[in-house]
C-alpha cells in the first residue's frame, strides 16, 4: 500500500511564507539608535513579558531534525540571539540513562512503563525550560511530546492515555514537522540499531503524527535541498520568535 502521509501533509496544508526578520542587532539598530537606560526597560510593560521562543522539530526518524536544529541554532547564535539547542530524550539525565538504555535494546520496559520515562524526563526539564524562556532564551528542541504520543501510539498505545502525562507541560510556539515519507527515511539509510528504526514501524509512526497537528504545527517537505529547508525554517521560526519577543503568553499542553 503506497503511504500517504507525505503527500496528504506536505499539499494538504499551505506552508506559511512570512516576510525574513533582520537580526535583532539590526532590527535594535533600527529601532533603538541610543542604548536604553534601564528605567526605560523596566516600565515598558511589553518588555517586561517579552520572551524567547519555544521551538520544536519533529518528524520520523531520519528526516533530517538533527542536522536542522543545529544549523538553526547555529544561525540564530551568529546572528546575536540568546538562544539554545535542547533535545529529547536528555540522555544526560538518570531517566534519560534508563531511556537510552531501552533504545538499545539493553533494557526492556512496559510499553506504559516506557511511555512515562519519556514524559518525566520532559517534566524535569519543565522548571529550567519555562525560566529560559522567560529570561529571553530561545529554545530550538529536538522533539518534544509530539514524538512521546506518535511513537507510543504507533504501538497500540491509547492516545489519550499517551496525551494525559504531557498535559502541562509548556506548549511550543512553533512545531516543525520535517515531512518525509517512511520509504524515503529509510532510503536515506543510517538507521542505527535502536529499537523503533525500522521501516514498519515508522510508517505507524507516520500516521499518529497526522493526528497530532494543531494550530502551532507548520509542515516543509524533508525532500527538499538542505538549503532550501534551512530558509524555510528561519522564516517562520524568526516570525515566531517576534511574537513572543512582543509578549506572547506562555502556555501549556495540550492545545485545543
Ligand atoms: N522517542 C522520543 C519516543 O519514543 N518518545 C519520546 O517522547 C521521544 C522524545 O526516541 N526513535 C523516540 C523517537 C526516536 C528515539 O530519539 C530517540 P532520537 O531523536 O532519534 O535520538
Ligand atoms: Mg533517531
Amino acid at each position: 500500500m503506497r503511504y500517504a502521509c507525505n503527500f496528504t501533509i506536505s499539499k494538504a496544508l499551505k506552508f506559511g511564507v512570512v516576510a525574513a526578520q533582520g537580526s535583532l542587532k539590526s532590527s535594535l539598530n533600527l529601532k533603538l539608535p541610543f542604548k536604553p537606560s534601564r528605567n526605560i526597560h523596566m516600565e515598558n510593560k511589553e518588555n517586561s513579558s517579552s520572551r524567547g521562543a519555544l521551538i520544536v522539530l519533529e518528524g520520523l526518524d531520519r528526516c533530517g531534525k538533527t542536522s536542522q536544529s543545529s544549523r538553526l541554532y547555529k544561525y540564530l547564535d551568529e546572528q546575536g540571539y540568546s538562544v539554545e539547542s535542547w533535545r529529547f530524550p536528555d540522555r544526560n539525565t538518570g531517566v534519560g540513562q534508563m531511556i537510552s538504555s531501552y533504545l538499545a535494546n539493553q533494557a526492556h520496559l512496559d510499553d506504559h512503563a516506557i511511555h512515562l520515562l519519556f514524559s518525566a524526563n520532559r517534566w524535569e526539564k519543565r522548571m529550567l525550560m519555562e525560566e529560559k524562556l522567560r529570561s529571553g532564551t530561545t529554545l530550538v528542541v529536538d522533539r518534544y511530546s509530539y514524538s512521546g504520543v506518535a511513537f507510543s501510539s504507533a504501538k497500540g498505545l491509547d492516545t489519550e492515555w499517551c496525551k494525559a502525562p504531557e498535559i502541562g507541560l509548556l506548549a511550543p510556539d512553533l512545531v516543525v514537522y520535517l515531512d518525509i515519507s517512511p520509504e524515503k527515511a529509510a532510503e536515506r539509510g543510517g538507521y542505527g540499531g535502536e529499537r523503533y528504526e525500522q521501516l514498519e514501524f515508522q510508517k505507524k509512526v507516520a500516521n499518529s503524527y497526522l493526528t497530532l497537528h494543531d494550530s502551532s504545527w507548520k509542515v516543509i517537505d524533508a525532500t527538499l535541498p538542505v538549503e532550501d529547508i534551512e530558509e524555510k525554517l528561519r522564516e517562520i521560526v524568526l516570525d515566531s520568535m517576534t511574537i513572543c519577543q512582543k509578549g506572547k503568553p506562555l502556555s501549556q499542553l495540550w492545545p485545543s
